[in-house]
């Protein structure tokens, strides 16, 4: 139950100057918070990122850590088999649900402006 993205957004967001990232490990934007889903389009264009983003966590927050309810977030990666067989479930009509979303919804950071 450990799945790598052919590329890791966040990772890639962060190389980009879109943000940093939370003790959640989800990219953190300077106006949107925590809430984007992020897309990415490959090119071989050379092009210039923008500068590196600050690092947009809380010093000391422990919001996401303390509050996971499987205990599956370290500060630096998230347990997925933990997080997986928490968060993703299936209606009894057989439609997929997302049960858990705490460390987006309480962060500080999901929303800034
Ligand atoms: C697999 C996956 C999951 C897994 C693992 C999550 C994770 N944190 O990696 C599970 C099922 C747990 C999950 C849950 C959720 N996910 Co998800 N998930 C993905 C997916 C498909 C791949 C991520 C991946 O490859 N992870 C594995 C590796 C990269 O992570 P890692 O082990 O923590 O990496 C460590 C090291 O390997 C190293 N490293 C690895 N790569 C790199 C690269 C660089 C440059 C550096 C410096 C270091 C480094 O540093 C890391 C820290 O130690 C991405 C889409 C994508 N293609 O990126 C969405 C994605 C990360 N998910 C997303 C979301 C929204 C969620 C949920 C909120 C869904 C929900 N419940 O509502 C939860 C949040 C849980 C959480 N706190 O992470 C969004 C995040 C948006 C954002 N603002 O950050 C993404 C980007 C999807 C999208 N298109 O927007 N997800």
């Amino acid at each position: 139950m450990t799945a790598k993205g052919m590329i890791s957004m966040r990772h890639t967001a962060v190389q980009c100057g879109l943000g940093s990232l939370g003790k959640n490990t989800l990219l953190i934007h300077p106006e949107f918070g925590n809430r984007l889903t992020v897309g990415a389009v490959l090119t071989d264009l050379e092009l210039n990122s923008d500068p590196l983003q600050p690092d947009l966590c809380i010093p000391g927050c422990r919001i996401c850590l303390d509050h996971c309810p499987v205990q599956a977030i370290s500060g630096g990666s998230v347990k997925q088999k933990s997080c997986r067989l928490n968060t993703y479930g299936t209606t009894a009509r057989g439609f997929d649900t997302v049960d858990c979303n705490r460390c987006r919804a309480l962060c500080p950071r999901n929303r800034m402006k």
